[in-house]
């Protein structure tokens, strides 16, 4: 027995180091090297045997990222060595002057730096002890901060455990928690969707999100982290040299490190890099506000010490604020796929880092109460990176007299049906449901979204036309579109049409979590109709289920599982879904995890190989009671194989099984899958 616990635990140990690499080549090299399916075949077993042997559960291993009970207030925690800010400068003569400075105190004539993209998120510092995540921390005043351990656990590019053969004893990683561009948009959509707080710009979303107390909250939020710095004690395995070699060392630890990092020398060629990450900036997935300049040898640093909390030998160069004034003419209601009445702002043309903008989101009513936005008011435009621009404040002096304050329209601008607000929604929404054509036309449009059934070339015009002409009405009617009603409308050529019914053609190979997320059902995005697909395994599961069931999906909330039930309980959805099933709309189904978890336990398909021998039977009952609830005896060890049963005395099968990360069990183990058939 004792032997067996300790051919689990190898096995478990060799399961871990499998999911931490396949983590990093999924998060942080972005190149995942397993299909989806196979990761979390193993990331199922890894829970398995950790429910089974909970004494293997270490904080390090990668079940560990849920988040843990809330807490009532943040700690504080005292930094290693301050977390100190940079000097500013905006202007090319402010280079200049830093870098003949660093040049007069090194008194040499040219210097090397170390150049990186400066992040704009929210600096934080990670204490790892013998290689171990023990702390984690905001800058605060940069000598003590909150401890945000919890939060930062949940991470998925921050390493729980350093895997390198030559730790040191104490490692501080400084670096930035910040959230990509595209995830901030999806997670504002789905914000305004379900009411809840709107967040002005990735950094809020990212500070938002790591500052609760609630750690399953931040688990739930797409965040990121980035390393560019260390703090250790004189360790002799931690580079010396150079700031460019601490950068390469901690992407060898396999922190995320910015790609545009580089090293350039002199004055001219600074101001050239800051030019080529300026030109880069809106293709970057993240928000930046500058670039930095460090004196790459460590050396030169140390001499050139600090002056009033700032190094000396570093340079934040940021760019230029991306601010405008402009004036408020109109502001339009919009009508969303759900309904949700969303106010925009219509500008006056206005030039902001070198794009126009003409239009500015206004998130909600509130939003625009508080701010005390009103039509024909002088207001002052943010843009950042790719997002969509804000109202950051109104210019009150230059308001003139007569200006109303704005009130959310009581009628669906596009269906004139009632606009209702539900008590505790920051949303307005029209009750005109699909009758409403806004919402019509958004529901097919999402259903033909790339992450939906993918429908190329159904973009918005065509829809519009599609449904002012009352050709389609649903999702299902695009399956009965022919060349001539195609053909028949403004702007589209014959071969144009062709395309698009091609496309609609191609859609019907279809996934189950595809095909859910694409029916539009209220409060569920990508992530969860992968969930309720993987849960369910069929459409009719789905269709026919409750609320008991819906609330056992991961991430599905009585809120969310009430809108599937409402959305279900819809004759006219229902009556849609049989005819996109009649047109052919096909996707695979599998049994439910119900089903499928029985099956993990239960003897029913699987390969059993057996080894050493058994104590309470011989292997030949072994076998007549694995093959009589229909599982397979091998004479060897493979890839296929489920499980091994390991005796007394096992032999080379065992070693080959732990080399294969195949589940080892032992008699006792046996006799209990044996009981559960
Ligand atoms: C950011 N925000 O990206 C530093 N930073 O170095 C980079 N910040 C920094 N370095 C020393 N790339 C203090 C702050």
């Amino acid at each position: 027995m004792n032997q067996t616990i300790e051919n689990v635990r190898r096995q478990h140990d060799l399961l871990r180091q499998q999911i931490v690499l396949y983590n990093y080549q999924y998060y942080v090299l972005d190149a995942p090297t397993i299909p989806d399916a196979e990761y979390d075949r193993l990331f199922r077993k890894l829970q398995y045997i950790e429910q089974e042997y909970p004494a293997l559960v270490t904080p390090e291993s990668p079940t560990q990222r849920i988040g843990a009970e809330p807490l009532k207030t943040f700690s504080q925690v005292a930094h290693e060595a301050p977390m100190l800010s940079l000097a500013n400068a905006f202007e090319p003569v402010e280079v200049e002057a830093f870098d003949r400075r660093v040049r007069e105190g090194l008194a040499v004539s040219a210097v090397e730096y170390a150049v990186e993209p400066k992040f704009d998120g929210l600096a934080v510092s990670l204490r790892y002890e013998n290689g171990v995540f023990k702390t984690g921390a905001t800058r605060g005043d940069g000598y003590t901060g909150e401890d945000i351990t919890l939060n930062l656990r949940t991470i998925k590019t921050i390493p729980l455990s350093l895997s390198s053969e030559h730790v040191p004893a104490l490692l501080e990683v400084r670096g930035e928690v910040l959230m990509f561009s595209a995830d901030f948009i999806r997670l504002n959509k789905q914000h305004v969707e379900t009411g809840k707080k709107i967040f002005a710009n990735p950094r809020n979303a990212a500070a938002g999100s790591l500052r609760q107390l609630d750690s399953a909250v931040t688990a739930a939020r797409p965040l990121k982290f980035f390393a560019y710095g260390i703090v250790s004690n004189d360790d002799p395995n931690v580079p010396h040299d150079t700031h460019s070699a601490i950068i390469q060392y901690l992407s060898r630890l396999h922190f995320p490190v910015a790609r545009e990092c580089a090293v350039v020398k002199g004055c001219a060629e600074l101001l050239a890099y800051y030019q080529e990450i300026a030109a880069r900036r809106g293709q970057l997935p993240y928000d930046i506000d500058g670039v930095v300049y460090k004196v790459n040898s460590l050396a030169q640093q140390a001499r050139l010490g600090y002056v009033a909390r700032a190094p000396r030998f570093a340079l934040a160069h940021k760019f230029p604020a991306q601010e405008a004034i402009t004036k408020l003419q109109d502001i339009h209601v919009q009508v969303g796929r759900t309904g949700a009445l969303t106010p925009v702002a219509r500008l006056e043309p206005v030039l902001v880092g070198g794009v126009t903008v003409t239009n500015a989101t206004l998130h909600n009513a509130d939003e625009i109460n508080r701010k005390d936005i009103r039509i024909g008011d002088t207001v002052i435009i943010r843009r950042a990176g790719d997002v969509i621009p804000e109202i950051v404040s109104v210019v009150v002096a230059q308001r003139s007299e007569n200006t109303q304050p704005f009130v959310m329209p009581q009628h669906c601008p596009v269906c004139g049906a009632k606009a209702v607000r539900t008590a505790g929604e920051a949303v307005s929404r029209c009750t005109g449901g699909l009758f409403c054509p806004a919402q019509r036309k958004q529901a097919i449009l999402h259903f033909a979204s790339r992450r939906a059934l993918d429908i190329e070339g159904l973009g918005e015009k065509l829809v519009d036309q599609l449904v002012d002409n009352a050709i389609v009405r649903n999702p299902a009617d695009l399956y009965r579109l022919g060349i001539l009603a195609l053909v028949n409308l403004e702007r589209i050529a014959e071969k144009s049409a062709s395309k698009i019914l091609a496309a609609i053609e191609k859609s019907k190979q279809a996934t189950l979590a595809r095909f859910i997320y694409a029916l539009g059902i209220r409060n569920v995005g990508e992530v969860t109709a992968k969930d309720l697909a993987r849960h369910f395994g069929s459409l009719d599961r789905l269709m026919d289920t409750d609320m008991e069931n819906l609330t056992q999906v991961p991430a599905v909330g009585p809120v969310v599982a009430q809108s599937i039930l409402d959305f279900f309980a819809e004759k006219h959805n229902r009556e849609v879904i049989e005819r996109l099933r009649a047109s052919g709309v096909r996707w695979e189904e599998s049994a439910n995890a119900a089903d499928r978890s029985a099956e993990n336990h239960a003897i029913n398909g699987k390969i059993f190989v057996l080894t050493g021998a058994l104590s309470e039977m011989t292997r030949e009952e072994a076998r007549g009671k694995i093959e009589m609830y229909g599982g397979k005896v091998a004479g060897s060890v493979s890839r296929k194989t489920d499980y091994v049963v390991v005796g007394e005395d096992p032999g080379s099968k065992y070693e080959k099984a732990v080399s294969l990360g195949i589940m080892l069990i032992d008699e006792d183990q046996l006799k209990s899958l044996l009981q559960s058939v």
